[in-house]
């Protein structure tokens, strides 16, 4: 069954009492190589991660996902798995991991796990057997094709077609032993899986179902929008945030088919515990209405990247360009409109693809912090970090928070190219600079704003040495293997709070509201002033009950327009430190975000808000 372009669902209300757990969940990601080293080698691992729980459960995050801690050489830190069955020994053992799994369940959390299966590492054993020979048995389990007729393999322009790797550079890679290129989009050691032969799908499948009989409770899906390829042909160039061919790939012809298939294969008849969510570059709300729409039975949610390229300029990631707040409105509403009673958003400004929340979109008061004006800094940084948390928080969907983001870590102030460790970042400057001769010192500009690397540094736990990183820190081997952002005696876990302005707590406080008031999970998103270009006004409606954020995502303060006040209405969260009594402010202060009650006519709502 393809369906490449069916017809849109129709909408229906989501009731309250009918909605699947995930809908009033929110979910925290670890990334368990920079999150906590348990064993002292200064690599995060499954022994820290057990011992940080506590703070994950204070948090009150319902699930956390792990991204990729199987056997892998590590090229994509983890992204490129060579055993889908076991744990990198640097992570720990699989004992271990069914100890922590045992000990979040014990504390009411769930646990997901990262499924990277659009390709493997090219250490895996399936790609060990089909590289080969071209009569391997397992030849067809990868996608290999000649060169371009009239070309010698291995040459420049030989390659089978001219699309282009997510990593820099060609998405074939040549390989003498059998004089045949295969298929990468994203690192060399990536190869990319035959989707379309069905040996692979169930292969898959079944490494599922091993590990939802181990106890899981669901996957994220690497870029899972990718894995039906359609023909291997040219494309011309056009101006996107993807690689040159992704309209070959993205959303391909089968991959809707494929995720039915996928669901009844795994997860038919046990999925009212589970979660999924799709990682889904490139992405147009039409698709993801497909993947959502819960009677099709895809995936739970998806993460649509559109409103994360809107500070990318015409040269795509690597030329960044400054945000329209109304842009972002826009998007996002329209988002937020087009799966209402569809299907399901995710929600999600900053994760380890992208650099941090509060320096990309809010002010992270380093600048400040460099002048000397230590206090002005750590306020700007509270306020902008809370008013970006609320504004995303209170959206409909599932909210993501990054490990660090609860107390507003910060991008990294990045020398030279020796500091980056990304393979994307490094490739990416080796193109531009030895290839194109681009100036290194505009290529090193955009790498520090855009980079990957800014949000893997090591978690700031508190102000010992390297942050607290490493169980036994100052042990010469404790060491991290990236270096923690020189800010962590003011930026930590620890400090954060203990501080009268805590941004953990303000998380929190919206992580409860969405547990408690059926308005947050549930209410209808309308979008107020689109075009003021200083505040995010919007409302959330259910019943009788609606909820009114307005918030100034800028550094002056900001006159509330009359559509966005309401006499009398009940102040129930505000990210201001003082003066909050009156629930109809008429000015917002440099970043102050204001939540109130009211009814859907405009009175006094009198209603528990649930803080
Ligand atoms: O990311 C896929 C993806 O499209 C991006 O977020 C990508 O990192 C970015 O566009 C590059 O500019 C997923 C993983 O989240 C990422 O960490 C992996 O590197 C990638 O897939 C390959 O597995």
């Amino acid at each position: 069954m393809t369906q490449h372009t069916a017809n849109a669902p129709e909408t229906h209300p989501i009731d309250p009492a009918d909605a699947p757990w995930w809908t009033r969940a929110v979910v925290y990601q670890i990334y368990p190589r920079s999150f906590a080293d348990g064993d002292g080698d200064g690599f995060g691992d499954l022994a820290g991660i057990r011992s940080r729980l506590d703070h994950l459960a204070d948090l009150g995050v319902d699930v956390l996902w792990l991204s990729p801690i199987y056997p892998s050489p590590q090229h994509d830190n983890g992204y490129d798995i060579a055993d889908y069955q076991d744990i990198d020994p640097r992570f720990g053992t699989l004992e271990q991991f069914d100890e922590l799994l045992a000990a979040t369940h014990e504390r009411g959390m769930k646990l997901i796990m990262d499924l990277v299966v659009n390709h493997t590492s090219d250490e895996h054993a399936w790609f060990t057997e089909s590289r080969s020979s071209r009569d391997a048995a397992r030849r067809d389990w990868y996608v290999w094709r000649d060169p371009r007729p009239g070309f010698t393999g291995g040459t420049p322009g030989a390659e089978p077609t001219n699309w282009r790797s997510f990593f820099s550079g060609p998405a074939w890679q040549w390989d003498e032993a059998t004089g045949q290129y295969y298929l990468r989009l994203f690192a060399s050691q990536q190869p990319d899986l035959n989707w379309d032969n069905p040996d692979v799908r169930h292969a898959v499948y079944a490494m599922m179902r091993w590990w939802l009989d181990r106890g899981v409770d669901g996957f994220r899906m690497d870029v899972i929008n990718l894995i039906s390829k359609g023909e291997y042909v040219d494309v011309e160039p056009a101006t996107s945030s993807m690689p040159l061919g992704a309209e070959q790939y993205a959303n391909g012809p089968r991959v809707h088919e494929y995720l039915q298939e996928m669901h009844r294969e795994v997860f038919a008849g046990r999925d009212a515990e589970l979660m999924t969510v799709g990682e889904t570059p490139g992405t147009p709300l039409e698709h993801a209405q497909l993947y959502t729409d819960p009677t099709r039975a895809e995936v739970d949610m998806i993460f649509q990247f559109e409103h994360v390229g809107l500070d990318h300029g015409k040269g795509g990631k690597w030329d960044p360009a400054t945000l329209d707040l109304r842009h972002l409105k826009a998007n996002l509403a329209r988002w937020q409109d087009g799966l209402y009673g569809r299907g399901w958003n995710s929600l999600y400004l900053n994760n380890h693809d992208q650099p941090r929340l509060v320096s990309r979109f809010g002010d992270d008061g380093q600048a400040a912090v460099e002048q000397g004006n230590v206090e002005d800094g750590e306020r700007v940084r509270y306020a902008s970090a809370t008013a970006w948390a609320a504004v995303l928080h209170l959206q409909l969907g599932t909210p993501f928070v990054y490990q660090g983001e609860e107390f507003g870590m910060t991008n990294v102030p990045f020398a030279g190219i020796d500091d980056f460790f990304d393979v994307e970042a490094v490739n990416h400057y080796a193109e531009a600079v030895q290839q194109q001769g681009a100036d290194p010192r505009d290529v090193l500009a955009a790498l520090r704003l855009m980079t990957r690397d800014n949000a893997r540094t090591p978690v700031q736990w508190d102000d010992s040495v390297h942050g607290g990183f490493s169980a036994g820190s100052d042990q010469p081997d404790a060491t991290p293997w990236m270096p923690v952002n020189p800010n962590y005696a003011m930026i930590n876990a620890a400090a954060d709070r203990a501080s009268s302005r805590s941004i953990f707590r303000f998380y929190q406080r919206l992580i409860a509201l969405r547990h408690t008031d059926d308005v947050v999970a549930f209410g209808r998103f309308d979008l107020l002033e689109p075009e003021h270009e200083q505040l995010f006004a919007y409302t959330r409606t259910l019943g009788d009950r609606a909820l009114l954020v307005t918030a100034n995502l800028s550094g002056q303060p900001c006159a509330l327009p009359s559509s966005c006040r309401r006499a009398g209405a009940d102040l129930v969260l505000t990210n201001a430190t003082e003066g909050t009594d009156d629930g109809d402010a008429a000015v917002l202060r440099p970043w102050e975000v204001r939540v109130v009650a009211v009814s859907v006519d405009g009175g006094e709502s009198g209603a528990d808000a649930g803080v």
